[in-house]
């Protein structure tokens, strides 16, 4: 993985530097310019790489590590593509979730000359996706595909969201359900995990309905997988590790740990919760995190995440091979994102 970080960021600076050529030729003032390039360098390329080196990775494996050097810059490109599509949006969830910092730095719309300019640096962000779509792949038989693709992982993305948001404003959170919170997850996540996969497919135009099928049922149990393992992270995470401070409690987000504290309290400790989760107070969140704990809820986790790898394994074990898809490339991605799930 580090030969493919090291191929991944020697395309990075052409690529903020060719989009920086763009801007440059349509009179854009150099001020301006920079304050792109400043949010490109901050927000794309500072996380783990995850989605992007998983790009690069399965390109490369379907094509048996047989590609060319225009095809190798190619397949770097989608992957920068992937994290920016993350990063774009990284940027507004932390908006929308009131969060602090993200990856042991303020969030991008908390810098001081930044705020709420955030969001249109985010929507610049995603279309320079569909503007590096059509530079490096216009000619690309999957062309429209391509383009199709990141439309719909976008949308999906974007319900996931606002069912997550939605689900925050509930004033009675013993409405919250585990089916609602599984259907958030599919959608929030897809672009996580069917995202790399999808796009190597789509460029080696191997995305034929079996393989599609497979990658959808993988991509949907390493998806809660992930989420859960999100949730656990914004409750008992190390900042140190993660570099970002939790807000689910304070946010009344519906989370795997809320759900399942509310099905295993007794009366006291259900109306402790229901009393103290969603407020910004410390001492409120501290009675809630005091109640997860009462229900020994981490070892819950542990539990569910042991299952749910079986289950994943299962899936990876099943792969049909027959047409182009490997097991192999799933297992190393399932792989990659227990490793990196802090
Ligand atoms: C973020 O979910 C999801 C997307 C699609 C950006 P989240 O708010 O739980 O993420 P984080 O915990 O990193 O803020
Ligand atoms: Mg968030
Ligand atoms: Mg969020
Ligand atoms: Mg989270």
């Amino acid at each position: 993985m580090d030969a493919l970080k090291d191929e991944l960021h020697t395309a990075y600076a052409s690529l903020n530097a060719t989009f920086g050529d763009h801007l440059a030729s349509q009179g854009l003032d150099n001020s301006l310019i920079d304050h792109f390039s400043e949010c490109f360098s901050a927000n794309v390329g500072t996380g783990k790489l995850h989605r992007g080196l998983a790009t690069l990775y399965i390109g490369k494996q379907l094509a048996n590590n047989e590609v060319n050097a225009e095809q190798t810059q190619q397949l770097c490109v989608l992957a920068w593509l992937v994290e920016m599509l993350g990063a774009h949006y990284l940027i507004l969830d932390d908006i929308m979730d009131e969060s602090t910092t993200r990856r042991g730095e303020p969030c991008w719309y908390r810098q001081p000359h930044v705020g709420l300019m955030a969001i249109n640096d985010a929507c610049i962000l995603k279309s320079a996706i569909f503007f590096f779509l059509k530079k490096f792949f216009r000619q690309h038989p999957a062309y429209v595909n391509l383009v199709e693709l990141f439309l719909d992982l976008g949308l999906h993305t974007e319900v996931g969201q606002l069912g997550d948001l939605a689900a925050a404003k509930e004033e009675d959170i013993a409405k919250f359900t585990m089916e609602k919170y599984w259907s958030i997850v599919r959608d929030k996540s897809s672009y996580s995990i069917s995202g790399p996969v999808l796009l190597a497919l789509e460029y080696w135009q191997l995305a034929t309905p079996k393989n599609l099928q497979q990658t959808h049922n993988f991509a949907v149990a390493l998806g809660e997988y992930f989420q859960v393992n999100d949730d656990y992270v914004d409750v008992y995470g190390d900042y140190a590790v993660t570099g970002k401070h939790g807000t689910d409690i304070q946010d009344n987000k519906c989370t795997w740990f809320i759900i399942e504290a509310l099905s295993r309290a007794n009366d006291e400790q259900r109306c402790d919760l229901l009393g103290n989760y969603g407020k910004r107070d410390s001492s409120q969140v501290d009675i809630v995190k005091r109640v997860f704990n009462e229900l020994q809820l981490q070892e819950v986790f542990r539990e569910y995440e042991g299952k749910q790898r079986a289950k994943i394994e299962g899936i990876i074990a099943a792969v049909d091979e027959s047409e182009g898809l490997k097991g192999e490339i799933f297992l190393t991605l399932f792989n990659g994102f227990r490793k990196g799930r802090q």
